[in-house]
Formats: C-alpha cells, structure tokens, sequence
C-alpha cells in the first residue's frame, strides 16, 4: 500500500491483469533492467509479459492512465540502451517474447504476417520452408526478434541487395500509448492513401508505440550463391573493387563487407576453430556474395571473372572463392563473429557511421590519423557494410598491460565520439547508421539533427504519445 492506504501502481497493475501476466521475480527483472552492452542498468517496476495484442493494448491503456513509463523489449541486443528502464523502478517492461506467432504466408504474394516476438531466424526459415526468402540477415538474428528489427530498422548483409528492415515492410499492426490498435497489415504493394503511418514506427524504437505484427515482403530463394574473400591493399581499394563488382555483376551483388587483418586475428584468438581463408597476410580484406534465383547459375565462374578483372586492375591482391557451403560458413563466421570477439578482448567503444561510399576512404584516414595522435589507449578494429556505406569505427583496449587503460578509455569516450562524429557530420554522413539512438546517443541527435527535424520529431512524439509514456527517455530526451 502506497502511504494513505490506497494502492501502488505496482499493486493495481497485479491487481487488473495477475501474476500470469506482471512478473516480479527480482531474478527476472535483474535480467530485463540491462541492456545487451550493459551499458544502462536501470531497476524495473515489473515485467509485463502479454499473450496477445488484446493484451497489449489493455495494458498500455492502463499503463497511460496511471502515467506508468513502458519499455518494450525484443530479444535485447540492440546497441544503444533502449531496452533498459530507468533508474526510478517506476517503468514497466513490457516484452513481446509471448507474441511469437506467424499468422500467415502467402507465397503466391511473396508476403508474411508475423508476430513481434518471432525470432528473426524463425521468420527466415518460415520463409524458406515455403520456397521463399525473407533477407533481413544479422550476427544476432538467433536471438533478436522481428518487432525490434523493425523498431531499430536493422540493416545487417544483405542490405546492398534488399535494402533495411524499413524496406521489407508491407504492413504493421502497432498498439499505440493510449492502447487503440492501429492495423495496416494488408499485404500491398501499392497503396497511396494519404500518410503512411507505418514508417513513422519504424525506427521508433518504442517511443510512439508497441508494434504487434508486421506484414513482411518476401523474395525468391537464392538458388545459386558464390562468395568470395579477397585481400585488399586499403579502403580505397575496396570501394573501387565494389564498383567495379557491380559493373560486372550487377544487382546480384548481395554483400560487401569491409574487414581489417586486426578483426580477423581477434576471431581467430578468441573464437577457436576459425580459420582465415588467405595464407598470405593483407591489411584488409572484403568478403562479397553475389546470388541468384535462378538454379544452377555459374555464379563461382561469373565472381572469378570479375575477381580476376579486379587483380590486374590493382584492386585486390589475392582472393579465394567458397568451395562448398561449408567454407561459405566459415568465411561468415570470420565476418559475424568481430563483435564477439571485440567483447571478448576487452572494453570497446564503438561508433556505427555511414558517409557516401566514395568518402569512406577518406574518412578512415583522417580518423585513424586523429586517433594515433591522440588517443594511445585504444587500438582501431574498423569494419563493416561497406556496400551501404555503413562503418563500424570501433575501438578497443590496448593491450598495454597497464589496469587504468580501460578507465582512461572509457573516461575519454565523450571527447573522442565528440571527434569522430564532428568528422563525419562534416563529411556529410551520420553519426547512427543502422544501430539507432536509444538512451545513448540522445545528446548527438540534439547536436546534430538539424533543430527543424528534432521540432518536428518533438511534434510527432507529442501527438502520438501525449503523456510521454512510450520508452521515456529514449531517441528524445524526456520532458
Ligand atoms: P531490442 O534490443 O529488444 O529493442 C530495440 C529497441 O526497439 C528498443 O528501444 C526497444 O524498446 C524497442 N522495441 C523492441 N521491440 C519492440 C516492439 N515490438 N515495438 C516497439 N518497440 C520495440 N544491428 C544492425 O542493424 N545490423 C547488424 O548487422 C547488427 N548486427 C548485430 C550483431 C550482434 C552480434 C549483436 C549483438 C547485435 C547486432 N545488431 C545489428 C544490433 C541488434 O541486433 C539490432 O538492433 C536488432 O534489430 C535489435 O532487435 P531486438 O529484438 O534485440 O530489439
Ligand atoms: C555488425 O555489423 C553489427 O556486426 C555490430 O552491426 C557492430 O559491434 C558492432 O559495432
Ligand atoms: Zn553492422
């Protein structure tokens, strides 16, 4: 009982929907208060855990009556605190892991309907057991759910060919602060009738409400696949490699990632079994996939022509050419695994840019020469989705044996993300690429968003969320 004898919120909300649904367990609600990089350790009121959107819905009503904060929470791997509540214990998460149910698939449409708490794993063997291909592809897609993906919109692999989460959607059915359900999951692809709504939860990352299913475009499976690992001399020779893929191979270019030597030693101490494809060393190397629908296509012999174009123009010293799935696996695993084994060699912080595809190699450069100069405490492991122009900048520990360096690091990061992403907003890019802005990246949207965009964004939150209940805190700051 609150003071006065009349109920706390905690109380009312067990009250109204039972310990079914609002789960208390001190074990249970450590686990769901920190976010993946552990970043923000808040303390949560309770863990809501709905079966449908029904119950969705009336709990956000509910929510918005007591003016209790909610937080939505997918599989808890995004990078930038959204999923934690505050330190107040007043905020409810509220985890669609129950909602995990396909509802539909209609191959003849090329389209799903899927609930927010599908494992995005789960929605890409779905479509692959109906003879189709759902491309959204990342490192955590064993664990990361749909609803997030679209919350973040995620980009990962093949963003090159399909573009990001925001490009697959054709439909969402959102539960919005005030608990009305707003539905667009018609499978469409053409529709102009007036604003579409959907986009503006996309990307939202929880802060104007609870997406419940998506509506989601499928392809044809790839049926022919060659990829390819190749040794290049430097970022700008892996930009001229990429153009010149495309000019060979066009829309069949499906990745293109950028990996630097230091990434590939990481793997292969920390993550035993892997293997590096190339004998002989190279500063940098780019793993590409080109695919095709069409069976039996002789895409191996198409990647090795282009490859060997590549070598006598200069832009590549050495490549390999998967054998068999296997191999293909094992180039993967190299690529997937550098976040991994970034954690796993200590402290890191990491900056998720994009910049137009022919500056990426400039701004390497500048922001490594930056880096030597002033910050002796960190060593480079910059790689990425260089087809999309997108960088992970990260930096991790030196191994300099000296036990402050992870403090002194970690004291510097303001300064020297203030360093990096000047950098990048004055080469025209962005200081969030694919990652989003949770609760950790609040300060650079004020800094950098233009003030109109950050007005309007403001206005947007206002009118769908009038009580600011939705992921308080989280892209803006709360009022
Ligand atoms: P969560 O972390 O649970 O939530 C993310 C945000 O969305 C939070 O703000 C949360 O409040 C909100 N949210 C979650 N579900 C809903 C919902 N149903 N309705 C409304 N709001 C919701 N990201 C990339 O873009 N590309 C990559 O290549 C990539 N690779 C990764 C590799 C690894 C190893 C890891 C650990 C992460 C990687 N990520 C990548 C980051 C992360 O996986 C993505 O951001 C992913 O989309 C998050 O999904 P999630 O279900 O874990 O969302
Ligand atoms: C990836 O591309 C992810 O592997 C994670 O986006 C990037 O850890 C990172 O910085
Ligand atoms: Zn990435």
């Amino acid at each position: 009982m609150m003071p006065g004898g009349a109920a706390s919120p905690l109380q009312q909300l067990i009250a109204r929907f039972g310990t079914a649904l609002i789960v208390t367990d001190p074990q249970q609600l450590a686990a769901v208060s920190v976010d993946h990089r552990q970043l923000y350790r808040g303390k949560a009121l309770a863990l809501a855990l709905p079966r449908s959107t029904a119950e969705v819905s009336q709990l956000l009503a509910f929510c918005n009556a007591l003016r209790i904060g909610v937080v939505p929470q997918g599989g808890n791997t995004s990078y930038c605190g959204g999923t934690a509540p505050d330190e107040s214990g007043r905020q409810l998460v509220l985890s669609l892991r129950r909602l995990n149910a396909i509802r539909d698939l209609q191959p003849l449409n090329n389209s799903m309907v899927v609930e927010a708490g599908c494992i995005l794993a789960d929605v890409q063997t779905a479509a692959t057991a109906a003879g189709r291909f759902f491309p959204l592809s990342l490192g955590a897609e064993g664990s990361c759910h749909i609803g997030g993906n679209l919350s973040t919109n995620a980009g990962g692999v093949n963003v090159v060919r399909y573009g990001m989460a925001r490009d697959l959607v054709l439909g969402l059915e959102v539960v919005l602060a005030d608990g009305r359900v707003l539905s667009t999951l018609g499978a469409l692809r053409k529709d102009n009738t007036g604003y579409d709504l959907r986009h503006l939860f996309i990307g939202a990352e929880g802060t104007l409400g609870v997406i419940t299913a998506a509506s989601l475009k499928l392809f044809p499976a790839p049926r022919s696949i060659a990829c390819g690992f190749t040794a290049v001399p430097d970022p700008a020779a892996a930009v001229g490699l990429l153009a010149h893929l495309r000019e060979h191979c066009g829309d069949l270019v499906t990745s293109f990632e950028l990996i630097p030597a230091v990434a590939v030693e990481l793997v292969q101490r920390h993550l035993p079994g892997s293997r590096a494809p190339l004998a002989a060393g190279s500063p940098w190397y780019v793993l590409c996939e080109i695919t095709s629908a069409v069976a039996a296509e002789a895409l191996d012999e198409r990647l090795e022509e282009a490859l060997g174009a590549a070598l006598e123009a200069g832009l590549l010293t050495d490549a390999v050419i998967a054998q068999s799935e296997r191999e293909r696996q094992e180039f993967w695993f190299l690529r997937e695994n550098i976040p991994e084994a970034q954690r796993r060699d200590g402290p890191s912080l990491k900056h998720d840019v994009s910049l137009p595809i022919n500056r990426l190699p400039e701004f390497i450069e500048r922001a490594s020469d930056w880096l030597a100069r002033e910050v002796a405490e960190a060593y480079i492991v910059c790689y990425g989705h260089v087809g999309d122009g997108n960088l992970h900048f990260n930096l991790n520990q030196s191994r300099s044996g000296a036990t402050d360096t992870a403090d002194r690091l970690a004291g510097r990061e303001h300064e020297i993300r203030r360093a990096l992403h000047d950098l990048v907003k004055d080469m025209d890019g962005s200081f969030s690429a694919e990652h989003g802005i949770g609760r950790h990246k609040v300060e650079e949207l004020e800094r950098y968003a233009p003030p109109l965009e950050l007005e309007l964004m403001q206005a947007i939150k206002r009118a769908f969320d009038p009580n600011g209940i939705m992921n308080p805190g989280k892209v803006l700051r709360a009022t």
